[in-house]
């Protein structure tokens, strides 16, 4: 008889289901009352923190992410707490200079992290070195990723490759990174299969259940022995998020790879977030079911439906299939660079700036422009290169690993903040490195959070669901806003974070 083998399985509900679902709006208060309940259940880890979930804290819900962290993990004692890391970039846009990186590992550990997915929206395992080494210093669970995307250069040759140089890197387990939802599913099937026979890692897989595939993909890999998969409670999952935790506790009862989750406890969970969800009706999408545009297009779902609705609030919805048919026109000058936080909100808006200019790179953002000159790290294939050459305009391309240009830079951060604080009269916490790492991260941002830390009243109010629906899936986090003017006329446009 084969030996059981329980699939463990990370609940995503706490950050990218309400990311995905509705725009990272979910608040502490309202994690909290079901804290309890989650600890109880056994999943092997809860994802609760991450790029995208910090931004919201201090944009919009005046949360102090750092204090969101401590109390979930004080509230939930017996479960993993994970986070998504964007590598080199962290929880920013830019490259930070290695000792940013080992603070920032150091601090999220202390305050309750014990498993960081780091990923790089490049795939460059240089990225993603510093801060894999600074989680095995903290004693934490280091998982690298493979940002995972389709391209004639994409094989599972380079797959089984990249995952072998991060595990070289020291990582304990690898994830397959599916933000798009469009690894399919013998795809996934093969793919596990190998990492299984050629690494020593542990492999975990994080699919979107957009395109419609991603049960069948899980229940490929499953079969391939794969050891854990990212799951959301059932009345915080699918359209553009994921799975439902209960359909695939369901699934494999009984075989040797059941969960051994007790579905009236996931129940009890489910029911919780059913009411909840209510509150935040405002920030919901208006996918129902299965976008299969994603198949064709390649590109995360998310990023479709915000691009949709900003070129209709511009008054260019007519040029949606221009833009949709441009995305991977510019992912190929761009190195078929996966389509993940930043590179997502990078190749989406270039293409809008293509096809509203009406001449493809009359206006090349900054963005595309650093990926040409190598400042984001290498690309899985050569870029453009007469786009290259008129980039970088007779300079040189950087072909080291981007960090090793930057100098260090916490204490000047530091100080910059303490003068700051006492310039402008707003107290720093008692961690206050927490404090210089928020404004390390999130310059603007994070500095109008601090100075009105404490003050619901310059945040959004809290939703009560009774709000008129009119704020579309648009109100997203990031920096990624962008006014064009084409022919006199203002378009904005905003790019959404790939899950
Ligand atoms: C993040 O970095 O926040 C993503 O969701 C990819």
């Amino acid at each position: 008889m084969t030996q059981a083998k329980p699939l463990g399985l990370t609940d995503v509900v706490l950050r990218d289901a309400h990311q995905s679902l509705f725009a990272t709006r979910l608040r502490l208060d309202d994690m909290l009352p079901i804290a309890a309940e989650l600890d109880q259940v056994g999943y092997w880890s809860l994802e609760t923190w991450g790029g995208a979930t910090f931004d919201s804290c201090i944009r919009y819900l005046g949360e102090d992410p750092w204090e969101r962290i401590r109390a979930l993990k004080k509230a939930m004692p017996n479960t993993r707490q994970q986070m998504l890391l964007r590598g080199q970039n962290l929880l920013g846009y830019r490259h930070y200079a290695d000792d940013v990186v080992d603070r920032f590992v150091e601090r999220a550990a202390l305050n309750g992290v014990d498993v960081f997915r780091v990923f790089d929206a490049m795939n460059d395992p240089r990225n993603l070195k510093r801060a894999i080494e600074a989680v095995k210093r903290e004693g934490k669970h280091a998982q690298g990723t493979l940002s995972y995307t389709t391209s004639p250069v994409h094989n599972m040759d380079a797959w089984v490759d990249l995952a072998k140089q991060i595990e070289d890197l020291g990582a304990d387990s690898i994830a397959i990174k599916d933000m798009s939802g469009i690894l399919a599913p013998y795809d996934a099937y093969t793919l596990v299969s190998r990492l299984k026979a050629q690494t020593d890692l542990e492999v975990q897989l994080h699919a979107h259940a957009t395109a419609g595939l991603s049960d069948m993909t899980i229940l490929k890999a499953v079969e391939a022995g794969i050891d854990r998969v990212d799951t959301a409670i059932s009345s915080m999952s699918m359209t553009y998020g994921h799975t439902a935790t209960e359909s695939v506790v369901a699934a494999l009862r009984g075989t040797e790879r059941d969960t051994g989750l007790n579905l009236e406890k996931l129940e009890a969970i489910a029911a919780y977030f059913r009411v909840i969800r209510k509150k935040y009706t405002a920030f919901e999408g208006a996918l129902k079911g299965t976008d299969s545009r994603i198949l064709v297009a390649q590109v995360p779902g998310g990023m479709l439906t915000n691009m949709e609705s900003q070129l209709r609030e511009q008054g260019a919805s007519d040029k949606f299939d221009e833009v949709l048919n441009e995305i991977p026109r510019v992912r190929e000058d761009l190195g078929f660079i996966p389509l993940v936080t930043p590179t997502s909100q990078i190749v989406g808006t270039q293409a809008v700036l293509n096809v509203l200019t009406g001449e493809r790179y009359k206006s090349i953002s900054k963005e595309t422009q650093a990926i040409l000159k190598g400042e984001y790290g290498a690309a899985p294939a050569p870029y453009n290169t007469e786009l290259q050459t008129r980039v970088l305009a007779g300079g040189e391309a950087v072909t080291c690993r981007p960090a090793d240009q930057l100098a260090p830079e916490m204490d000047k951060l530091t100080g910059e903040l303490q003068q700051l604080s006492s310039q402008e009269g707003f107290q720093l916490a008692e961690a206050q490195v927490d404090d210089v790492l928020t404004y390390a991260l999130f310059p603007q941002i994070g500095l109008k959070f601090l100075k009105n830390r404490g003050n619901p009243a310059a945040f959004e109010p809290a939703p009560t669901g009774e709000e008129n629906t009119t704020v579309s899936t648009t109100s997203n986090t990031g920096p990624a806003t962008y006014t064009i003017k084409v022919n006199g006329q203002s378009y904005v446009v905003e790019v959404a974070e790939g899950g």
